[in-house]
């Protein structure tokens, strides 16, 4: 690190009570851009004190103004959320190509893209009805249910796409009417701030949204474990989800969890291989494979196999690495040293196993730093690198010779985020979407996520679903209403 890196460094505090400021400990970690091998920004350290701090602010804002709010009146403050998210797109995206290394043209779509999730959350918020419910027997009771907010809401979430991962939370979460702390990534933590600070300024009222930074991982434990919190939603690996869920469980809190994959893309003989390729390409070079809906499992059809991989691989070879600012660049580098030497990790083991690297399986010595080339693995279902989450630009083929393997094959995960069924036949497709077990479902496509569609896994990826209208649902609590009808006195010691 040079003096002359250091002389524009960009500073970024805790977000707490609509503002920014400075750990209780004073301390501050380094955020490094993975491009550039550089650091470009110091961000607040804060521990389980901070934490503290701002489970408090958001408990005040949720029995303050916003607590008491109607649900139209949070609508209208999301609709201006959505507003200017749109218009404060492009710094937010450049502050997540800084933190990242993604994309400037991939997180410039996400980001403009963004304000839809609080629009349409917006148009739920002021529907959250309960129902009149018919009693045993009539003219005792008048029974209904209400909705109500869950309360604090603690969300962890990842490096890999910080504003669009936290509102898949954050969009349900605020139309429901609770408050929330963030903890985001050590890796990625910037714009998170920088985005807490949009919404405020577009009317989300102080405490209703904290970001509490930190470099350890201390401070996601003291947010999963606290007892002010009421649900703990988190993005992440599974081993730590597996954590986070148990510390929120001792407290009886609620849960969502949106953990890793290992998805599949079936591809039939009578597939357009030519889009089948463009899909596979989509699935796992798209943001250099660190997707938690990568399509890393490549099961194809042994007869067209040998054509499909030289298409794949042919496309692998004309990817355009490099800064992830330029216009024609189509993968940047791995988003931190960590992850990198985990993807070298992975390609090495399956060397070792003796699999065939068709393309790629090294770093990228021209372009040098985090930088590793995209690579196909012709291997067996029961490869190493077929089984983990490699969380890298790694696309790893076996075969299939009828739709029963084809099925099992694509069964045979402990995951089940998502998958795709690539082939001309609308009847076998149909069957393949209800054979597969996995939370999203494509047919001759791959990586579309939309607001108003449920989004989440079967097994260990997950519990719960993002997206879609049920997510309210998931920080809303029920309770039940009796309302006596006759003026009578009851049998104390009767139920009912
Ligand atoms: O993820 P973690 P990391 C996978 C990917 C990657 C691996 C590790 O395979 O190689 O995870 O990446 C916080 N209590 N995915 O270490 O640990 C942490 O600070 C509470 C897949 O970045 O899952 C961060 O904010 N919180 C994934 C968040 O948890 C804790 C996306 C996620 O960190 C904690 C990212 C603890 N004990 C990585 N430990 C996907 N599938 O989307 C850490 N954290």
């Amino acid at each position: 690190m040079t003096s002359e890196h250091r002389t524009d460094l960009q500073h970024f505090g805790l977000f707490l009570d609509g503002r920014q400021v400075e750990a209780l400990s004073g301390r501050t970690f380094e955020s490094h851009d993975p491009y550039a091998g550089t650091t470009w920004a110091t961000v607040a350290d804060g521990g389980p004190e901070d934490v503290d701090r701002a489970v408090a602010s958001a408990r005040a804002a949720f029995e303050g103004e916003w607590g008491r709010m109607s649900g139209f009146d949070r609508a209208a403050i999301l609709r201006r959320v959505a507003e200017a998210i749109t218009e404060n797109a492009e710094r937010l995206a450049l502050l997540e190509v800084r933190d990242s290394g993604k994309l400037l043209r991939e997180m410039r779509g996400q980001l403009q893209g963004l304000g839809t999730w609080y629009s349409y959350f917006s148009g739920l918020a002021d529907k959250l009805e309960g129902r009149t419910v018919p009693q045993l027997a009539p003219q005792t009771y008048f029974g209904y249910t209400i909705k109500r907010p869950v309360g604090v809401v603690g969300a962890i979430t990842p490096w890999n796409s910080p504003l669009l991962l936290l509102t898949f939370k954050l969009a349900p979460l605020l139309a429901a009417g609770n408050t929330c702390v963030v903890k985001p990534s050590e890796h990625a933590p910037a714009s998170t701030v920088a985005f807490a600070e949009v919404l405020h300024e577009a009317g989300l009222p102080a405490g209703v949204l904290n970001v509490v930074t930190g470099s350890d991982r201390a401070t996601g434990e003291a947010l999963a474990a606290h007892r002010g919190v009421d649900k703990v939603a988190f993005t992440g690996s599974t081993a730590t989800g597996t954590k986070v869920a148990q510390a929120a469980v001792a407290n009886v809190n609620r849960v969502t969890l949106e953990l890793g994959g290992k998805s599949p893309q079936v591809v039939f003989a009578d597939a357009d291989l030519d889009a089948a390729a463009n899909g596979l390409v989509a699935g796992v070079f798209a943001a250099t494979g660190q997707t938690c809906m990568a399509g890393s499992r490549l099961i194809v059809h042994e007869d067209v196999r040998d054509e499909l991989v030289a298409k794949v691989v042919a496309r692998a070879e004309a990817i355009q690495q490099g800064d992830p600012t330029a216009a024609d660049t189509e993968m940047g580098p791995v988003a931190n040293r960590p992850q990198y030497e985990k993807v070298l990790g992975y390609l090495q083991g399956a060397r070792d196993e003796g699999w065939t690297i068709a393309t790629g399986g090294a770093p990228n010595e021209e372009l040098g730093g985090l930088f590793v080339r995209p690579t196909v693995v012709v291997a067996a279902h029961d490869a190493t690198i077929a089984r983990e989450e490699v969380f890298g630009p790694v696309l790893t083929a076996y075969t299939f010779r009828d739709e029963d393997e084809a099925i099992r094959l694509a069964n045979d995960t402990p995951y089940g985020l998502a998958g795709a069924v690539w082939t001309k036949d609308v009847h076998r497709a149909h069957r393949m979407v209800a054979a597969i077990r996995a939370g999203t479902v494509w047919v001759n496509a791959y990586r579309v996520v939309a607001p108003n569609m449920p989004f989440g896994g079967f097994g260990l990826s997950g519990i719960g679903r993002e997206n879609g209208s049920a997510a309210v649902e998931e920080y809303l609590e029920t309770t039940s209403v009796y309302i006596e009808l006759t003026g009578g006195t009851r049998d104390p010691f009767k139920l009912g």
